[in-house]
């Protein structure tokens, strides 16, 4: 079976009827993109979430789900007539559409090949191919592995040798190659190819990762893949791997002067587990954006490690570009740090980085966590109370989530403190939405404190920073989407009258 023409999709995504919706540049099917070209295969791509944006069908009384229906998919795959679909199933909770989908499109093209990659499946890959719809899970990282697996269909040869996936016999059983080798040298990958998706409509909409922009010509990148820390609630390794490989400071700006040549871009999302992680590699980048004249702005919306920051790059990345922090702190209290979430992170770091960040003239975003195994009521409220405490732009307290891929999930399953029957499918994107029970909190309870506490510090950051807070607040809220944001704020009011 020659493999001469793909469909890649990006599925839609089950949201809660009170939060606003979000779609941002899928990068990972930009990669796939560029690699497929680069063999000559004809591609087509479809993000049903920027294409289906405005069509939202309710799922049940609390949730819908936005984005192109499968029926709607099934149609356009079938004018394209591919050899093969490839299919991004980032989060767990797409992975029911994800089979619906597949299922629709079978019923058209029986004969197709379906691929499944991506977070979800890159975690459990053997529940992604006991869908008979299904043919292959990609684990991890899949520049190299597709190419793989299409040279084997193209030859009628067995998969059997391929790292890194997973499918079904003939005979019905299931075949699993974990992920054992990752890319060596990431400057050996083709940049992303946006080409394929409708570039000017994220930019019209603007509602990428970490929500507050500066600007709304704004495209995402990756610089390193990986991170080596072993934080109890994190679900990446499956992906990237535990080691930390980064791409050459030159790379990652030639990339970059290319996104501004091409599509004007005006600001660059950083969406790596740890950008900074190597200080030198990190400074380099920022030189060589000062010494080009490269004038974009930059955040990094999925978290710096703080321990890996100080004074010296903190003005460097100023210098570049960068004008906004996310933090991921995660505790308020050093022995659940330590102890129970094992990062690496001395909370006077904190202070030292809040301070100097502060004095260099960023906005800083902080991310909490709680609700951890073993976690008490104090050391939670230790949290909430640095929180209130922090000088900064936006405090995030989320409730620790058992995704697969963590070991979290472990846990939780091992000490019975979720449901024998819980469904990590199920998990939505609700970020305060408890799941796990232990002798201190249930799910209703947490979610009740969290929603209080956050209002609590809502109200704290207003009084010192009034006019900052809302302009924010404005901004990026109220214009973006009027509606969702008046039902979150009644949610959360609401919530100060629980106990
Ligand atoms: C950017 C991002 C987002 C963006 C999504 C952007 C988009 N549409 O692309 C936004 C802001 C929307 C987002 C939101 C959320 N996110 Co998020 N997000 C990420 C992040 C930081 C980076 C993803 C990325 O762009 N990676 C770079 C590209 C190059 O990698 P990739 O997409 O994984 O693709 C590669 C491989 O996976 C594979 N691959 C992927 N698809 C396919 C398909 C085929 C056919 C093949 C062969 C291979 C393949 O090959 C690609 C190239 O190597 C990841 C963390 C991470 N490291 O993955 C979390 C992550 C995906 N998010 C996560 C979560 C939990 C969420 C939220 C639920 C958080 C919340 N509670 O609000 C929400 C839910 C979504 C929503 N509807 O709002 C979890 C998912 C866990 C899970 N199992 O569900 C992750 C893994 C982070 C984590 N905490 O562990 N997120
Ligand atoms: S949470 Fe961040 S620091 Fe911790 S393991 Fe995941 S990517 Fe690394």
């Amino acid at each position: 079976m020659k493999i001469k023409k793909a469909f890649l999709l990006f599925p839609p995504c089950p949201i809660p009827k009170m939060f606003p919706k979000r779609v941002q540049m899928p990068l990972g099917i930009a990669y796939l993109t560029s690699v497929l070209l680069s063999k000559n295969i004809e591609v087509e791509v479809l993000d049903s979430l920027i294409e289906g944006w405005d069509e939202v069908v309710e799922i049940d009384e609390h949730n819908v789900q936005f984005g192109l229906r499968p029926v709607e998919i099934a149609e356009r795959v079938k004018t394209f007539l591919p050899d093969i679909i490839g299919i991004s199933c980032m989060f767990s909770i797409q992975a029911k559409v994800v089979s619906e989908i597949a299922k629709e499109i079978k019923k058209k093209l029986p004969s197709v090949k379906i691929f499944v990659g991506g977070a979800h499946p890159s975690s459990m890959p053997e529940d992604a191919v006991s869908d008979d719809n299904i043919d292959f899970a990609i684990i991890g990282e899949g520049e190299e592995t597709v190419i793989s697996l299409i040279r084997c269909l193209g030859e009628n040869k067995s998969p059997s040798d391929i790292d890194g996936i997973c499918y079904r016999e003939e005979n019905g059983s299931i075949v699993l190659n974990p992920k054992t080798r990752y890319i060596g040298n990431l400057d050996n990958l083709s940049f992303p190819n946006w080409d394929f998706l409708p570039v000017e409509k994220y930019f019209r909409l603007n509602r990428p990762h970490g929500t507050i922009t500066r600007n709304n010509r704004i495209i995402p990148v990756v610089t390193s893949r990986g991170c080596p820390a072993k934080c109890v609630f994190c679900s990446i390794h499956p992906i990237w791997g535990r080691k930390y490989r980064a791409r050459s400071p030159e790379n990652v700006v030639n990339e970059i002067e290319e996104l501004v040549k091409k599509y004007n871009v005006q600001e660059i999302h950083i969406e790596d587990d740890n950008m900074t992680l190597d200080k030198r590699r990190a400074e380099k980048i920022c030189d060589l954006l000062i010494a080009r004249q490269i004038k974009v702005s930059f955040t990094a919306p999925n978290g710096l490690a703080v321990w890996a920051l100080d004074d010296g790059l903190l003005r460097k990345l100023k210098n570049a570009g960068f004008y906004r922090l996310t933090l991921a702190v995660e505790s308020g209290s050093q022995s659940t740090l330590t102890k129970i979430i094992h990062k690496p992170l001395k909370l006077e770091k904190v202070f030292e980085v809040i301070d100097s960040a502060n004095k260099i003239g960023f906005d800083i975003d902080v991310f909490f966590v709680v609700g951890f195994p073993g976690e008490t009521p104090e050391e939670m409220q230790k949290t909430f109370d640095l929180g209130k405490k922090l000088d900064v732009s936006s405090v995030k307290y989320f409730v620790a989530t058992p995704y697969p891929g963590s070991e979290l999930l472990d846990i939780a399953r091992k000490e019975k403190l979720i449901p024998d029957n819980f469904d990590p499918r199920d998990i939505g994107i609700n970020a305060v939405k408890g799941n796990i029970t232990t002798e201190y909190f249930t799910p209703e309870g947490l979610e009740k404190k969290v929603l209080k506490e956050t209002m609590a510090t809502q109200i704290a950051l207003l009084k010192k920073h009034p006019l900052k807070y809302t302009f924010n607040i404005f901004r990026n809220y109220v214009l973006k989407d009027p509606g969702a944001t008046l039902s979150f704020a009644c949610k959360t009011l609401k919530s100060k009258f629980l106990r």
